[in-house]
Order: structure tokens, then sequence, then C-alpha cells
């Protein structure tokens, strides 16, 4: 917790403007110099929260981020009320995250609980992942990192390390009821009807009407939804989409975990699978020639392929060194778990492609194609890759054959 020496208004629940971020930057003893010469910008582009860099202008290398929850959802406005509780998740979130995966977020400074507001490691030599994957830029340790993070976040969680009552506890801590009702409505249910919020390209009504009327595809996303609802397995980050991994090019931290839960473990990994094919589809207007589109496709597929490989390698290794003995850790039982792991990875996946092309939030990758009918072109493909992964999930026992699943979509969808 910090301690300011602020009045009421710097303890009482408001806003931040920027101008009352750096007062309360300078009542926190220690943030900064006493000679500080603070600036401070908003420069939140997400769709929930306040983001506020503060620097030092005589000294431009002390800098932090003030993140502050907004009592609503900032992309619609204040009729979508929202928790404040979401920054007191983010920030035990976070701080449980480096004890288990060190290295891999950002540091956390302070809290205060009734601003809702959470002082962290500012990282402004970084980028969001998902620019640099528009412009086609490479990260040779991206894989690894997201494969460990993902293994080691989500085994410490797991029954399969914790105590049985350790890990009830966790799910009771964790219990973030308004921000997974955004997922169930966002991913798994306003997509498949005509919902008021949804953002639809004219140019695919066609295909999205076809994608209402689908029986089999909207069976299979309800099972997922369930899953999602029902399936206390890990806990997840619950938004792990290529806007929450920020990178250079050596290193990676995820940021953001807000929305995180106790839910089914392939949901971060799906979310990762989803975010990388959307780019994938939107390379198809994104590339400048054949050729570089071409090298870039099998570039995403093989992350993909490569994270996945991380996370089985990482993640049975864990849970082969503390597995207490042959009854919880053997091999047909450990194989059932890791492809149960896949198809709901997959499945998700599917879902994400399909909610940012049909739902509220869509993604930088297609919504930065000027061109409508371009932008089609790459949502029609993302959308028959979509469905594809979600009501094929059952029949994939390999991530090879997810990957060549998605190029088979492509030989039908792009030519
Ligand atoms: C109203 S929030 C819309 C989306 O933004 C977040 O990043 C989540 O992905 C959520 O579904
Ligand atoms: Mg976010």
């Amino acid at each position: 917790m910090l301690t300011s020496q602020g009045g009421i208004l710097m303890t009482k629940y408001h806003a931040f403007s920027e101008t009352e971020a750096i007062e309360y930057a300078k009542s926190i003893p220690g943030l900064f110099s006493p000679h500080a010469q603070l600036i401070s910008k908003e420069i939140g582009d997400g769709n929930l929260n306040l983001i506020f860099r503060i620097h030092d202008e005589t000294n431009p290398e002390e800098s932090v981020i003030f993140k502050q929850a907004l009592p609503y959802a900032r992309v619609v406005g204040e009729s979508w009320p929202l928790t404040l509780d979401r920054a007191r998740i983010e920030r035990e979130m976070l701080l449980l995250e480096d004890e288990l995966a060190p290295g891999f977020v950002p540091k956390v400074f302070g809290f205060h609980q009734e601003l809702a507001l959470t002082v962290m490691e500012d990282l402004s030599d970084f980028l969001i992942l998902r620019k640099g994957l528009v412009e086609r830029k490479e990260y040779p340790n991206l894989a690894d990192h997201l494969g460990e993070f993902l293994a080691r976040t989500l085994f410490f969680t797991s029954d399969l390390f914790l105590a049985s009552g350790e890990k009830k506890q966790r799910v009771v801590q964790f219990t973030n009821p308004e921000l997974c009702k955004i997922t169930e409505d966002l991913v798994f249910t306003d997509p498949y009807y005509d919902a008021e919020t949804n953002q639809i390209n004219p140019l695919i009504a066609q295909e999205v009407t076809a994608l209402w009327r689908n029986q089999e595809l909207k069976t299979e996303v309800q099972k997922l939804k369930d899953t999602f609802m029902t399936r206390a397995q890990g806990l997840v980050h619950g938004d792990l989409h290529t806007g929450s991994i920020m990178v250079t090019e050596e290193e990676t931290r995820i940021i953001d975990p807000e929305f995180a839960f106790y839910g089914p473990i392939g949901f971060d990994i799906g979310a990762i699978f989803a975010n990388l094919l959307l780019n994938f589809a939107a390379q198809e207007s994104h590339a400048p020639s054949e050729e570089e589109r071409k090298n870039y496709q099998t570039y995403l597929l093989s992350l993909i392929q490569q994270t996945w490989d991380k996370f089985v390698a990482e993640f049975t290794n864990l849970w082969k060194t503390h597995s207490e003995s042959e009854s919880t850790f053997f091999e047909p039982y450990v194989q059932d778990y890791m492809q149960g792991i896949l198809q709901d990875a997959i499945g998700f996946a599917g879902c994400k492609v399909i909610r940012r092309v049909v739902g509220l939030a869509h993604v930088w990758d297609l919504d930065s194609i000027e061109d409508l009918s371009k932008r089609a072109h790459s949502e029609r493909f993302a959308l028959a890759i979509g469905e594809k992964l979600i009501v094929s999930r059952k029949d994939i026992t390999d991530i090879v054959e997810a990957l060549l699943l998605v190029r088979r979509v492509k030989a039908v969808e792009v030519r």
C-alpha cells in the first residue's frame, strides 16, 4: 500500500487528471527526487483504464506508470459501470506472476486501494507486440518466453501443484465475476447473434449472417463457454492478446491481468494463438509482396508451434519434478491432460478470432486496413479460420495438425 502525504483529494476515489497525477506522485516519499520536474501524460489507448506516464524532465530515465481503473468501461462510457476491484485483482496477479515466473511482468511499486491505482514500472523501451507484428517484426526469444510464462503461471496455480485447500483459497481471491461476464458476453455470446454492440464491416454481412445460422458452430461455442465458466483448472491471465504483451528484441513482458480468474488453462494459450492468427489473416492485406506475406505468415505459425512446444516441455517437466508419486504423473494421463489443454486452446483461439471480427472490441491488425474491401478479405479469412478451429478441435491431437488446418483454410479461402 502506498503511503502518501496527500489530503482527502488524494484518498477518496476520483479519476485523476494529469495534474493530479503529478501532485500524487510528489506526495509519495522517495518516488522521485525532491528536485524533479515532473511531466504527466495520459497515454491509455486500451478499452478500460487511465494510464499516466510520469517522468522527470531533468532526468528522463526516471519514470513510472500510474494505472487507474475507471468505474466504467472507457471504450463505451459511463453507461457501462465496471467494478474497481479489478485494480486489486490486477495488482495481486502481477505480484503472484512475478513470484511464479520472475522477470516476465512489470514491477509493482505501490498500490492505493481506494483510488484503484497501481504504481508500476514504465516499459517505454518496449513495444506493444501487436504493433510489432503489424510491422512484420521478428522476436527470436518470444515463443520461448511465452511458453515458459504460460507453463509456470498455469502449473503453479493448478491442482497439479497446489494443496487442495490452498487452491480453493486462490479461487476465492481471484473470483472476478464482472470481468468474466464481459468475456462471456463479448467472446461467447454476442458475436453469434445480432447484438447491439457488435461492430461489423458491412461488406462481410453475408458471412456473418451465415455464422449466425450455423447451428453446429454455435453448439460448439456454447460448449466452450461452459468450459470457460466452469473449469477452474488454473489461474489464467484472462485477456492475453498481443496488446497485453510488450517486447524488445530480447525481452518480453506480460501486462494487464485485470481479467484474471480461475479458468481453463487453454484459455490463455488460445488467446495467444488467436492473436497470431488474426495477424496472419491481416497480412493478406498488409504485406507489400507475396514473398513477404509468405515468409511472415510462416513465421507466425512457427511462433504458435514453438510457444506450444515450449509450454508442453516446461509444464510437463514441472509436473514431473513436483509430482509425489506415479499415481499423479504417468504417461497416458499426462498425454490426455495435455491433449485436453491443446483442444481447449484451439477452440478458444477460434472464438477469440471470431469475436475480434464480429464483436465490440476489434484489433488494430485488421482495423488498420483502411480499404474496407481489403479488410473484408482478411476478415472473411479470419472467420473461416475461427470456424474451422472451433468445429475441428476434438479431432486435433497435435499442434502441427492445427497449423495444417490453418494452411488448408488459406488454400481454400485465399485464391
Ligand atoms: C469492454 S472491454 C472490451 C475488451 O477489452 C478487453 O481488453 C477485453 O478483451 C474485453 O473483451
Ligand atoms: Mg487489457
